[in-house]
């Protein structure tokens, strides 16, 4: 049991308790310096972690940093991938990768995504960020290795939290069904999560009685005493017949005096000042290069920054946002606009917000914040969005009107099945909020950022779709689907703060695209657009269409100031901010005008593409009509971690791609039109 040659089968290194202890207090501050250096990241659970971590992969794992994929090795799954810090720390201490390179954390390219990716770093053994699913990735290595004749052990990593995950029943059933000794599962019990305490949000204790009765060898430790944690591994790894839980008590944040037990501290980085403050709590003032690990991040950052820009379409001048005087705008995040329609009108007494432990950031939380008649029609259900999507179907059965919301990606894909039939085959009222969705919750990575989930709400019968542009829009659609429309409904919104684009006056309806044209130069950027309700609006013969939903909005407003000043193109924008059920009517028209029509989506190309594209294609009013159409989205790959413009540049969804495109297409519009133009002549 050890760091193991896997040739010699010789032990590289023994670590005492001691050794273990200090270890795991380094790889506390070193976790610290990388959330410091990335600007965000999960102090709290890594920090109530790292000794089970230390003991892990320091003492109790086999395996052999020189050679990762050692076919005998010791498996650990991290089910609780948002401690992917603590992950890389026991890898790189154990000699997996140099301890130094954890700093570039969470920075766009970096193996140290925010969350594990298997395919970036040797020592990850399976990707993972959506919780509650490690244990039935171990459950499967666990059968693979009984088939295969292996002795090697599977540790799986969960949270507390993370106990309230259907799928963590269904697979600590299935290894106990198997009889999987192989099997070693450890919680790491702070008895914190995001939203609260673990009792509050969704009680998951008692967790000794609930694996017991599924046939588990139960061992409850202090996770913070080495000696503890280091003979329930012994004698976990000893067990035969059936699979062992360690149930390790842990305080999240554990180590620094103002982290500990502080909910505030789930996703939070310290700032210089915090982290120079916990460094000296954690005694290691001086023991951790500190300056020289902060400037290798920032060199690391500038050169992502001379990459990305050396990749951007050019033109005569920057028109980034706020970077000239006519690019001036203000941004607030679209998410807002949700939480401030859900606290204007939440008095209805049938509207009922179910909490999915991610409520501050994603704004529901503000239906009940600060008013207490409300708080029985805020219903915490944990970290179970399977379950609350169906809950959200019983409740609009009885004539609640449920809101449901969490990232997108979890409220709009791992529950798509319960959606499908629970919501829409009944064609009941519940509306699911997408947040934090497409490339703008950033370091989080790719397991966090959803580009695939208008695919699936645009593709079931009965589902409204709504992407709304900015913050006011994102009020406006909220306060319709919530009080007004009928039937199941899909509003998705981002996390980062993008142009506000509209206002008060800006016409929102439902199902109807509005048309945005550029009339003139203004300081402030939005004052230069007129918008109006596209089917008011007669063919002014601009050269272009560009359709767009959400932050692709403000950015084709963007390319089209770059395409009238460099290029005097003229473009129609439309604002599609009902996807479902689309404007066709305003897109052949726009389509027939123009003749060239280019999609612009924060999302996998399709969503929106494809949806236009079949429209051009079936309508028999474009039969003949040679029509110029370009796509611009992601181009069937995942995200990275990053900042999210960077992210904007990296996946190529900017108002410069948008341009790009439309310069491409305008060139082959002109070569058609002047044949025609010589032939009448
Ligand atoms: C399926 C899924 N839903 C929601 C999230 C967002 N999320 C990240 S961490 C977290 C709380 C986890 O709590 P716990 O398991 O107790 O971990 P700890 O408190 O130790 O960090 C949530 C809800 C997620 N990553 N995956």
């Amino acid at each position: 049991m050890a760091l193991k040659d896997s040739t010699t089968g010789n032990i590289i290194r023994e670590y005492s308790i001691e050794q273990l202890r200090d270890a795991a207090n380094l790889m506390r501050g070193h976790d610290l310096v990388a959330l410091c250096a990335a600007g965000s990241g999960h102090a709290g659970g890594t920090l109530s972690v790292m000794d089970l971590t230390a003991a892990l992969y320091l003492h109790a794992a086999d395996h052999d940093p020189a050679n990762p994929s050692w076919p005998d090795r010791d498996r650990i799954v991290w089910s609780a991938g948002h401690k992917a810090p603590a992950l890389y720390l026991g890898l790189a201490f154990a000699g997996f990768c140099p301890i130094d390179g954890v700093v570039t954390l969470r920075k766009l390219g970096s193996p140290f995504q925010g969350h594990p990716h298997c395919l970036k770093l040797p020592g990850v053994e399976v990707s993972t960020g959506s919780l509650g699913q490690g244990l039935s990735i171990a459950v499967g290595m666990a059968l693979a290795a009984r088939l295969d004749g292996k002795h090697h052990k599977i540790f799986c990593i969960m949270g507390d939290g993370e106990q309230q995950e259907g799928q963590v029943w269904e697979a600590a059933m299935e290894a106990g069904h198997f009889h999987l000794d192989n099997v070693i599962a450890i919680v790491d019990c702070n008895r914190l999560q995001i939203d609260g305490w673990v009792k509050d949000v969704m009680q998951v204790e008692p967790l000794d009685a609930k694996y017991s009765s599924f046939g588990w060898e139960v061992l409850r430790i202090d996770g913070h005493d080495m000696n503890q944690v280091v003979d329930a591994l012994a004698k976990a790894r000893a067990f035969t017949g059936k699979p062992v839980v360690i149930l390790a008590d842990t305080v999240k944040g554990k180590g620094v005096s103002f982290m500990e037990n502080q909910t505030g501290w789930h996703g939070k980085a310290p700032n210089r000042d915090e982290l120079d403050a916990a460094l000296g709590e954690l005694g290691l003032t001086g023991r951790i290069p500190v300056e020289q690990l902060l400037q290798k991040a920032g060199s690391y950052q500038v050169e992502i920054g001379r990459r990305l820009e050396a990749r951007m379409p050019r033109f005569s001048r920057n028109y980034w946002w706020n970077a000239g005087y006519d690019m001036k705008v203000a941004m607030e995040p679209n998410r807002k606009g949700f939480g401030q329609s859900l606290a204007q009108n939440g008095d209805d007494e049938r509207v009922v917000c179910l909490g999915l432990d991610i409520s501050g950031s994603i704004t529901i939380g503000d239906f009940h914040s600060g008013k207490p008649a409300r708080a029985r029609r805020w219903i915490s259900m944990g970290i179970a969005e399977q379950s609350a999507t169906s809950a959200a179907a019983g409740l609009a059965r009885e004539g609640k009107l449920p809101v449901i919301g969490s990232y997108a990606t979890f409220s709009a894909a791992r529950n798509l099945d319960q959606i499908r039939v629970s919501i829409c085959y009944s064609n009941l009222n519940v509306m699911i909020a997408g947040a934090h969705a497409g490339v703008s919750v950033g370091p989080d990575g790719a397991t966090h950022q959803a580009l695939e989930d208008l695919f699936a709400m645009q593709g079931l019968p009965n589902m409204s779709v709504v992407v709304p542009c900015d913050v006011v829009e994102a009020r406006k659609a909220t306060t319709y689907l919530l009080l007004q429309h009928r039937g199941p409904k899909y509003i998705r919104f981002a996390r980062e703060a993008t142009p506000i684009v509209t206002d008060e006056q800006t016409p929102f309806v439902f199902g109807q695209a509005n048309l945005i044209r550029l009339r003139r130069e203004e300081a402030n950027f939005a004052d230069a657009f007129e918008t109006r309700l596209a089917a008011d609006c007669g063919n002014e013969a601009e050269d272009l269409t560009i359709v767009a939903c959400g932050p692709m909005v403000p950015e084709a407003m963007r390319a089209a100031v770059i395409l009238k000043q460099e290029y005097g193109y003229e473009t129609r924008i439309l604002n599609l901010h009902t996807l479902k059920p689309i404007d066709g009517e305003s897109i052949l028209r726009a389509a027939c005008d123009t003749g060239v029509v280019i999609t612009a989506e924060e999302h996998q190309i399709g969503a929106l593409a494809w949806r236009v594209s079949s429209l051009l294609t079936e309508s028999p009013l474009l039969y003949g009509l040679p029509i110029l159409t370009g796509a611009i989205g992601v181009k069937d790959r995942f995200g990275d971690s990053g900042a999210p413009w960077e992210l904007v540049k990296e996946l190529e969804v900017s108002a410069e791609h948008i341009a790009q495109k439309a310069v491409e297409l305008m060139a082959h519009k002109k070569k058609r039109l002047i044949p025609a133009a010589l032939a009448m002549a």
